[in-house]
């Protein structure tokens, strides 16, 4: 009993990091990877014009204060030639792969090929449905601070356009995911709930734990499955953003394996191939139970109740 040395340490560690208790706490500076300098595999690494672009918009989303209006951007004829190839392709895969969810959600953002949506027209539609609203940030963000952000029910996204070379490619976060992967499933408020306790369950997260919760995310907001009758339907936006994934998804040559956020997740595997495992939830009411219960092992009654209290009655009035 108390022999190991390491125990005490790193309950002090744990002890020290202060909860944030306001999304401005929320750090959205520390980005991984791409944010400045693109690796030499990235489709616009000897592209100056395009690195430069970049560095433009990361300083806005780096400027930006909560509470203020997103700046609006102005995209260049490339950007919006590259936001309507990507709308128009993607658009085709959804009415058979997408589930009903996305399906109801994906009008009310009345998306346009000839116009790229400003993330601040987005945001007001998020609040309006489900409270939930869009933060900018440069790039990859960590992946704490990411998670942090769904406990305030905020998705932190990028406001920058993928490299026009390879429209129906891009090695990280770029608008076209965000917004035509993540933002419609944001207006479900079934699925916010599910997401937002993955958010909560971040705040008092260790490092491992908070590792564990990104591939919770990774496997459910990237990589999610729904069952819809007998019929397996995509929520996961690297599935509704991929010709490849969702064909790969659709033929059953992968495991399929029901949700289960106790269970040791799989490897996430990223530019290699396709998932080989998917999980499946019954629904998003389901998955939002599963993860609550999931995040009250390891939130304390005070801040599970602080942030949790407002859900959608179907959860609250369970007899
Ligand atoms: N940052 N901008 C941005 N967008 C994401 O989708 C994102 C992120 N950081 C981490 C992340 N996603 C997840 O893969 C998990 O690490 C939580
Ligand atoms: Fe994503």
């Amino acid at each position: 009993y108390g022999t190991k040395a390491a125990a005490p340490e790193q309950k002090v560690r744990t002890k020290e990091r202060r909860v944030p208790q306001s999304l401005e706490e929320v750090d959205n500076t520390q980005i991984l990877g791409f944010g400045a300098d693109l690796a030499e595999d990235h489709p616009g690494f000897k592209d100056q014009a395009y690195k430069d672009r970049r560095m433009a918009i990361a300083d806005i989303a780096r400027a930006h204060r909560v509470g203020d209006p997103i700046p609006r951007l102005e995209y260049t004829s490339e950007e919006l030639h590259v936001w309507n190839t990507v709308l128009r392709e993607l658009r085709g895969l959804y009415p058979d792969g997408a589930c009903a969810e996305f399906q109801r959600c994906f009008p009310l953002f009345d998306f346009k090929e000839d116009v790229v949506p400003q993330l601040e027209d987005l945001s007001q539609i998020l609040k309006r449905e489900t409270g939930w609203q869009i933060r900018p940030v440069a790039g990859l963000l960590h992946p704490r601070d990411f998670l942090n952000g769904l406990a305030f029910k905020t998705f932190h996204s990028t406001q920058y356009m993928r490299h026009p070379s390879k429209p129906m490619y891009t090695p990280e976060p770029d608008l076209c995911h965000e917004l035509l992967g993540h933002v419609p499933m944001l207006a479900d408020p079934d699925f916010c709930d599910m997401v937002h306790s993955i958010g909560v369950a971040s705040l008092c997260a260790d490092d491992s734990q908070i590792w564990h919760l990104t591939k919770i995310y990774w496997f459910t907001v990237e990589f999610g499955i729904v069952l819809e009758g007998y019929e397996k339907k995509a929520f996961g936006a690297g599935i509704l953003s991929s010709y490849g994934e969702m064909e790969h998804m659709r033929t059953g040559k992968a495991d399929y394996v029901p949700f289960d956020p106790h269970a040791k997740q799989p490897k996430m595997s990223y530019k290699d191939g396709y998932q080989n495992r998917y999980f499946v939830l019954k629904s998003f009411k389901d998955g939002a139970q599963k993860l609550r219960e999931y995040c009250s092992d390891i939130t304390p009654p005070d801040i599970m109740a602080r942030f949790l209290h407002k859900v959608t009655p179907a959860l609250t009035d369970d007899p």
